[in-house]
């Protein structure tokens, strides 16, 4: 849930980037980075990366300005892709007040897309949250709301989807 810290006047949202490993969460992130004003954005962080691929999570604070005197600050996360580091995906989950689910719009990648999806369900059940409930779960650990799609790849020439 977002964090209000009243005596700071300030709110804190948490948006977690999720999807198969490669698919361009980084890349997501490293586009907000650029688009933004250097006066909104702090500075990005990856941590533990091997090559392109992302071993923790890379982390983008954002500072959006102020509603009713209220700074609202974005922290952007990303999740390790790959299947072996579900532990790290469920803790950077936890908490979240929005979720974007990064898919790779090649078709050869379509299986890694629902691996993917299904293993975020499993994730949220773990939470006490239902995939096809989100815009109205809500429990003690987070009340998750928007959840977005973003398709990534569309670049690429037609045969190859
Ligand atoms: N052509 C193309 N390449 C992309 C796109 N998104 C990401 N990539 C490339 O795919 C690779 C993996 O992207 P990355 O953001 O590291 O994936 P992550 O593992 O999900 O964080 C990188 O080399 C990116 O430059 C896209 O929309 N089109
Ligand atoms: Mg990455």
């Amino acid at each position: 849930m977002a964090l209000i810290d009243l005596s700071k006047k300030e709110i804190h949202c948490k948006i977690v980037y999720y999807g198969p490993g490669r698919c361009g969460k980084t890349t997501n992130l490293l586009t907000v980075h650029s688009s933004m004003a250097e006066k909104a954005r702090g500075k990005m962080l990856t941590i533990e990366t091997k090559g392109d691929r992302t071993l923790f999570f890379d982390l983008l604070p954002l500072n959006l300005g102020k509603i009713r005197g209220f700074n609202i600050r974005i922290q952007l996360y990303t999740v390790p892709g790959q299947v072996m580091y579900a532990s790290t995906r469920k803790l950077v989950l936890k908490g979240a007040d929005g979720l974007v689910f990064v898919a790779d719009h090649l078709q050869v990648r379509r299986e890694r897309n629902v691996e993917s999806l299904e293993d975020l369900r499993t994730s949220l059940l773990e939470y006490g949250l239902k995939l096809e409930e989100m815009p109205k779960s809500a429990n003690r650990l987070c009340v998750m709301s928007p959840i977005s799609i973003c398709c990534m790849r569309r670049n690429k020439p037609s045969w190859m989807l």
